[in-house]
């Protein structure tokens, strides 16, 4: 297989800007560039196909660079739907901060900022290099801009495209960049890039454009999301073990394609992970072996380690042998309140929601579906007390065989 081949066998080729940049790829040696805006202080799984697409080019001997957006993060690419609102200086620095190190750590690659170039740009140099050479209405049909020419498109983020294109084309000029990646929806921006790069330096040069599917789960759903909301890859913002349950659901209708796309996990041994996956749906094993490879990629075999003890302790719950901060981990995005004097179990199991009145926490404690820190309790005068509490922090209360609460003493 050539790599490119390997790339669309993988499910990570959504287009190609020309034939040219299929023999390049499968060449070796070219530099190739992409970019990422400040938008939040961490990235989130939705934005990893494009960073793997980078792994495996750089793995096969092409040579990245990680742009991050510090300039273009003041306009804003323009989404489908609305107008973008516009983030503080302080809040672009913060971000873009945040992301240099979140990737560095991560991918460890050359990096650049685009504010290095963009904010030395005065107005007129603008329009009279860059902005005569783009039609309005080339602009204009331009999928991004085109689908919000109902809504509204602010004069700001019309211009983006422009601004994208002017990095490709300082990229191209000052380190001899010559591709740029990106998900599918960076098509129009990449274009444009090509667009200045031909115009400037003529039809001679080589540059070209790659970009990789977004990712849609086969149910239509949008991918990144779990019970408790984005997921993050900062592990701060998603525990390693939130992390690992988000693969580990993954539906059977997507894990196989996931396994390809995510992994580097051979052919061969995605093949075998298929046969299991056919013959016993039922052990997970294709399930398994993607949160592992995403999680050790993500966090390190450390907190994977960690992740799968987690996930058996509160699958047997056995939560006693778990530490604090693996219970914390365990517990991220579960139902929670703070409390800052000791309270009876029947009046809390309401308050948190475990029951929708003090009768019915009564049932369930008479019925024995009533477990603190792990242990049955029967007493209906059972006090909740932070003496008594996990590190003195944090009571856990399970109702049933899994809905998990949390109490928080102050
Ligand atoms: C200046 C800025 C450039 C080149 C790229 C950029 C950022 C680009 C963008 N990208 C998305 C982002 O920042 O907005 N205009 O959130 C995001 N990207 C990863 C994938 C993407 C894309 O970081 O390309 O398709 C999402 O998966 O939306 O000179």
């Amino acid at each position: 297989m050539t790599l490119f081949e390997e790339l669309e066998y993988r499910g990570l080729v959504y287009n190609t800007t020309d034939e040219e940049v299929i023999k390049r790829i499968n060449k070796g040696g070219e530099k190739f560039y992409l970019g990422t805006d400040p938008t939040g202080d961490s990235l989130h799984v939705g934005h990893l196909l494009v960073f793997i697409l980078a792994k495996r080019l750089e793995k096969a001997g092409h040579h990245p660079i990680l742009l991050i957006g510090g300039g273009t993060g003041f306009i804003g690419d323009p989404k489908p739907t609305a107008e973008r609102k516009m983030l503080t200086k302080e809040q672009i620095n913060h971000n873009a901060e945040c992301l240099y190190k979140q990737v560095k750590n991560l991918f460890n690659c050359e990096m650049v900022n685009n504010y290095d170039w963009l904010s030395s740009l005065d107005l007129i140099s603008f329009l009279r290099d860059y902005g005569k050479l783009f039609n309005v209405n080339y602009m204009i049909n331009k999928e991004t801009v085109k689908s919000r020419l109902d809504t509204g498109i602010s004069y700001t983020e019309f211009t983006y495209q422009i601004l994208q294109a002017v990095d490709f084309y300082h990229l191209f000029k000052d380190k001899g960049v010559t591709l740029q990646i990106g998900g599918q929806d960076q098509w129009g921006n990449i274009t444009s890039g090509l667009e200045l790069i031909r115009k400037l330096e003529g039809n001679d040069v080589f540059a070209g454009g790659l970009t990789c599917p977004l990712f849609m789960k086969s149910d239509g759903t949008k991918f990144g999301k779990s019970e408790s909301g984005t997921v993050w890859l900062d592990k701060d913002k998603t525990s390693p073990y939130t992390f690992y349950q988000f693969w580990l659901n993954t539906p059977d209708a997507d894990v196989i394609k996931e396994l390809k796309q995510f992994t580097f996990l051979t052919k061969e041994e995605i093949e075998k992970l298929e046969i299991s996956f056919n013959e016993a749906p039922h052990l997970r094993e294709a399930q398994k072996a993607l949160a592992r490879e995403m999680t050790v990629m993500i966090h390190g075999e450390e907190a994977y380690k960690e992740a799968l003890k987690v996930s058996a302790s509160l699958f047997s719950g056995n939560i006693q042998e778990l530490s604090i901060d693996e219970i914390k981990m365990g517990f991220e995005g579960v139902p929670s309140i703070e409390v800052n004097e000791d309270l009876g179990l029947i009046n809390l199991l309401t308050l948190v929601g475990a029951s929708k009145s003090n009768r019915e926490a009564r049932d369930f404690i008479n019925g024995g579906g009533v477990m603190v820190n792990g242990s049955q309790v029967k007493d209906m005068n059972f006090v909740v007390k932070k003496e008594d509490a996990i590190n003195q922090e944090i009571t856990i209360i399970r109702r049933g065989k899994k809905n998990y609460y949390v109490i928080k003493h102050q």
